[in-house]
């Protein structure tokens, strides 16, 4: 197979071996961020497809991820920093979770990655975070704003919950928060959440949306 498709495999097919030699060679062609975007997400997809129509079972999709988030670690030192100076932190702090219930964290690391790289402190608290516990982090670190991670469909409900929660503590006008995850919908979070929340919520599609709002939110 060329090197993209075989790449794509090892993510679909869980298999580790050889996975740097693979990244060593794509990296003389491509950028870091493409090769996860194009190739290592588009293997992803194809995960999610074949467990949704039940022809691949769980063991197999950890396989997976296992070996997206092992591409994820080893491509993350030749990511691009800001010209700026991305690792000089400063431009703000986002406590950034994946909600209570919700394991799923690959989108949030690359989320981490990404938003680090462009000179942004993140406090990655991890997943199964109750709202309390994002909340001490957030008063803890006086962070800018909140971003929660979710990909389950209940995760949708959770977010919901939280921000019922930050304007009962009187806390939306003091945190804006960013969500992402596939489960959730623009319309979702800017229509229904939007009304509901007395602070600024805000859906990132991806990563670079979720930089693109937080240059937005914190500027
Ligand atoms: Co699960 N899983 N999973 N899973 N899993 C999904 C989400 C599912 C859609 C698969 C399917 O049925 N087709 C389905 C949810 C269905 C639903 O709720 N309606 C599902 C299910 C059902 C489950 C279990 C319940 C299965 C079971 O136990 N029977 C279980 C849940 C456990 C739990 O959470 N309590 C479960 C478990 C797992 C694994 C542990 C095996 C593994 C996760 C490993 C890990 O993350 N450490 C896993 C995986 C890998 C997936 C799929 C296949 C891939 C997810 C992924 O990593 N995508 C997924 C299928 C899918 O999503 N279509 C699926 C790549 C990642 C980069 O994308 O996270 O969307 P994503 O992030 C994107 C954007 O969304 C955005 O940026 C990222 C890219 O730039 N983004 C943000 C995300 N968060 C953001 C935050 C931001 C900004 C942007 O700011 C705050």
């Amino acid at each position: 197979l060329p090197l993209g498709e075989r790449l794509e495999r090892r993510v679909v097919d869980g298999e580790r071996g050889g996975l740097e030699a693979d990244l060593d060679a794509a990296l003389a062609e491509r950028p870091a961020l493409e090769i996860i975007n194009d190739t290592l997400l588009s293997g992803m997809k194809t995960v999610g497809e074949l467990f949704g129509s039940g022809q691949m079972q769980l063991p197999f999709v950890l396989q997976s991820a296992e070996v997206m988030k092992a591409a994820v670690a080893y491509l993350e030192p030749y990511m691009e920093k800001a010209a700026d100076g991305g690792n000089v932190a400063g431009k703000g702090t986002i406590v950034l979770a994946t909600v209570k219930g919700d394991v799923h964290d690959i989108g949030k690391n690359l989320v981490d990655i990404i938003l680090s790289n462009n000179g942004y402190d993140v406090v990655n608290i991890g997943i199964k975070q109750s709202l309390s516990a994002i909340l001490d982090a957030a008063e803890e670190q006086d962070a800018d704003v909140i971003g929660m991670s979710g990909l389950l469909v209940k995760s949708t409900v959770i977010m919901k919950e939280n921000l019922e929660e930050l304007n009962r503590r009187g806390l939306a006008a003091r945190f804006p928060v960013i969500l992402g995850g596939a489960a959730l919908t623009r319309a979702y979070v800017e229509q229904d959440l939007h009304e509901i929340y007395d602070g600024e919520v805000r859906y990132a599609r991806d990563a670079f949306e979720g930089l693109r709002l937080m240059d937005a939110l914190v500027a």
